[in-house]
């Protein structure tokens, strides 16, 4: 389990912000606000230890003959007062949680989907189909007839298809049909290959309730199945219909970090998840009468900024500033700058209303999914959007005019270049005349790559912030592997400078070579949690381009969430897991070591043809653990001996030079 005390000083320590952060600007606000007497999660986090039995998930409170508390050090020692053992309690907690967290994704996406029906219908006007190329793409990506058709009638039977995914009751989600077919082979010999979400949910839900099902094993697969319906389902949706509405993004380059507020502006900061409320909040900053009242209050402009996922919406679609991360939401406040924080859902602490007292920012929720006691709710409706952001640009012009909090600004900006499609990706690889994954799948054959990782998700204040993230991803690219990244994590990277295209020099020497050609970061940022889907849409165009194995399982390929803290994340684990790639997991694993369920997780699933979980904290154990994986993937694969480099000929250099 974590070794949490290396990294979290002991209560009585005065706390050095520095232990606990890399972030510079992060540091700098934590200290302000400890000096203006304002408490963040830091603080709560090193003086509440996190409970042991609940941190292992060895304690059961489905019924009220318990609540009841297993021995984790003794696992086999005692049951619940039903009779359930460690493993039938570890695995519906770990199922729940996976419930919850692909509730939190299917929502989203289902919200997305709801706009996008009232926009094809012609009900909501303030927002239009923006790529309409992409609507084609993923209506013949399941079978839908494109051909010498309106688009409008592509984008009615596209709804109807894609409702599906949320309640078809019977049969498989359309998106089943974008899996390689020996992956999907395997999930239909195990049962899960996923129906609609609210059943997989509802499922998940009866079946861990107090005493039903009781085998951990069988738990296990509907946890799988629920998973896959957020990974090919919900998120899938998410990020596809996002794209159709929005744009879908290409290389950009960004400025993250807190240096993006500006002093003599109205700082306006959207924190959250879904691009429909930051896309009108777009609209509404740039309206010449509200940027004219902000000039009357004394404003240079109005200066808009991201947080978190809702951030990597934008910033990858439209070059919008990223102002750090999950564990810096608190700390942005503390520059006193912040006019508004605007949150909709998912992701935000309930400290930042206190917070936000603290330096007189207005604290406005969107969503009617999410209130907070103390914040003031103004409700975005997708029918009249700008209702909601004009109104908020206002309380923020008149929270700058009224400013009383003493501005302090960390001047550190950081350049990154993000924005990573699945399909830029194929784009920039094979050029405009042959997009393909060719030229990737043809340099990890020939070892220039070694193979490519996932590095995404959260940031965990039990953890040293951003530290595994970097750690973790410089000692992959240094071993020729390619990095991809979604969420919190790729904002630490970001701000570390390992998004551009120089950052290539840190790569082996392999990597490098490819990043340079090509002109290409080392790690590439594609988007927000949702967009995961766009990893697992690359790795099926992976396996569909051949030579590198028939089932995603048989990929060079490894995911990890080293400083996760959200249920959307084993959500998210767990669908990379049942779709056949190695998760390595940091921070903690609520699983007991030496448990039958524990031993499925780790070892069995992988057996059975799909990926399986790891777990290590510090970022060279799992550096290791995902490029041994890698290796022994590039070994059954029969390319673990990298080919001798054959000196480019005329005709390489003209495909290289097409393709550049
Ligand atoms: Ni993902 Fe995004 Fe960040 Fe973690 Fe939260 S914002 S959905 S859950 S903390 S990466
Ligand atoms: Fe205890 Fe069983 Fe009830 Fe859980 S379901 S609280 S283990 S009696």
């Amino acid at each position: 389990m974590a070794d949490e005390k290396k990294i979290i000083p002991k209560k009585e320590k005065e706390i050095n912000y520095r232990d606990l952060t890399t972030c510079d600007a992060t540091i700098q606000m934590l200290e302000r606000a400890k000096k203006d007497g304002m408490e963040t999660a830091w603080d709560r986090a090193v003086n509440m230890k996190a409970c042991p039995i609940g941190k292992d998930s060895a304690c059961c409170k489905h019924c009220f003959m318990g609540p009841c508390r297993l021995n984790a050090k003794d696992p086999y020692a005692k049951v619940g007062i039903c009779g359930a053992t460690i493993d039938t309690i570890m695995a519906r907690n770990f199922s729940r949680m996976v419930a919850a967290g692909g509730a939190a994704h299917t929502d989203h996406g289902m919200g997305m989907l709801d706009l996008f029906r009232e926009v094809v219908n012609g009900n909501i006007t303030d927002y239009k189909i923006k790529d309409p190329v992409k609507l084609e793409e993923v209506a013949k990506s399941i079978g839908i007839e494109t051909e010498g058709r309106k688009l409008e009638d592509v984008a009615k039977d596209l709804y109807q298809e894609l409702e599906s995914t949320y309640t078809a009751v019977e049969g498989e989600i359309p998106f089943a049909k974008r899996v390689p077919p020996k992956t999907l082979e395997t999930w239909r010999k195990q049962g899960i290959v996923p129906r609609g979400a609210m059943r997989e949910i509802m499922e998940i839900m009866h079946r861990s309730h107090m005493g039903v099902d009781q085998d951990y094993v069988n738990i296990t697969k509907q946890c799988s199945r629920t998973a896959l319906a957020d990974g090919w389902g919900g998120s899938m949706v998410a990020t596809e219909i996002s794209d159709i509405l929005f744009g879908t993004p290409s290389p950009i380059a960004i400025e993250v970090n807190m240096g993006v507020l500006k002093e003599d502006q109205v700082n306006i900061i959207v924190h959250g998840h879904e691009p429909n409320l930051f896309e009108s909040m777009i609209e509404s900053v740039n309206d010449s009468t509200l940027i004219e009242e902000a000039k009357k209050a004394g404003a240079k402009g109005i200066n808009l900024a991201g947080m978190c996922c809702s951030g990597a919406e934008v910033l990858v679609r439209h070059g919008i500033p990223h102002a750090g991360n999950f564990m810096s939401t608190e700390a942005v406040i503390a520059t006193g700058a912040v006019d508004v924080m605007a949150v909709d859902v998912q992701c935000i602490k309930q400290g930042l209303v206190k917070a936000a007292e603290c330096y007189k920012t207005v604290m406005v929720t969107t969503n009617p999914r999410c209130h907070i006691e103390g914040a003031t709710h103004v409700e975005f409706h997708e029918h009249t959007p700008r209702e909601c952001t004009d109104n908020i640009v206002i309380k923020a012009i008149s929270r700058f005019k009224n400013r009383t909090a003493a501005v302090e600004i960390p001047q550190i900006r950081n350049i990154g270049v993000h924005g990573f499609s699945h399909e830029y990706i194929k784009y920039m690889l094979g050029g405009t005349f042959r997009a393909s994954y060719r030229p990737l799948n043809d340099n990890i054959i020939n070892g220039r790559i070694r193979g490519v990782a996932g590095v995404v998700g959260c940031v965990n204040p039990r953890v040293k912030q951003d530290y595994v993230h970097v750690e973790l991803v410089k000692e992959l690219i240094k071993n020729d592997v390619l990095v991809v990244q979604t969420g919190c994590s790729q904002i630490a990277l970001a701000k570390a400078g390992l998004t551009t295209p120089e950052a290539a020099v840190m790569a082996g020497p392999g990597l490098r070579e490819v990043c340079e050609t090509v002109g290409m970061p080392p790690v590439l940022g594609i988007g927000s949690c949702v967009d995961n889907s766009r990893i697992l849409i690359a790795c099926s165009e992976m396996v569909r381009e051949g030579g590198l194995g028939e089932s995603i399982a048989d990929l060079p390929v490894a995911g990890c969430a080293p400083e996760y803290m959200s249920e959307k994340a084993i959500c998210i684990g767990q669908y990379f897991v049942a779709s056949g790639v190695f998760t390595v997991f940091g921070v903690t694993f609520p699983i007991v070591e030496g448990t039958k369920f524990h031993k499925h997780l780790f070892e069995e699933l992988g057996q059975m043809g799909m990926g399986k979980w790891g777990f290590a904290v510090e970022p060279h154990d799992i550096a290791k653990l995902m490029i041994d994986h890698i290796d022994e993937r590039r070994k059954a694969l029969g390319i673990d001996k990298a080919r001798e480099r054959v000196l480019m000929d005329m005709a390489d250099r003209q495909k290289l030079e097409a393709s550049a």
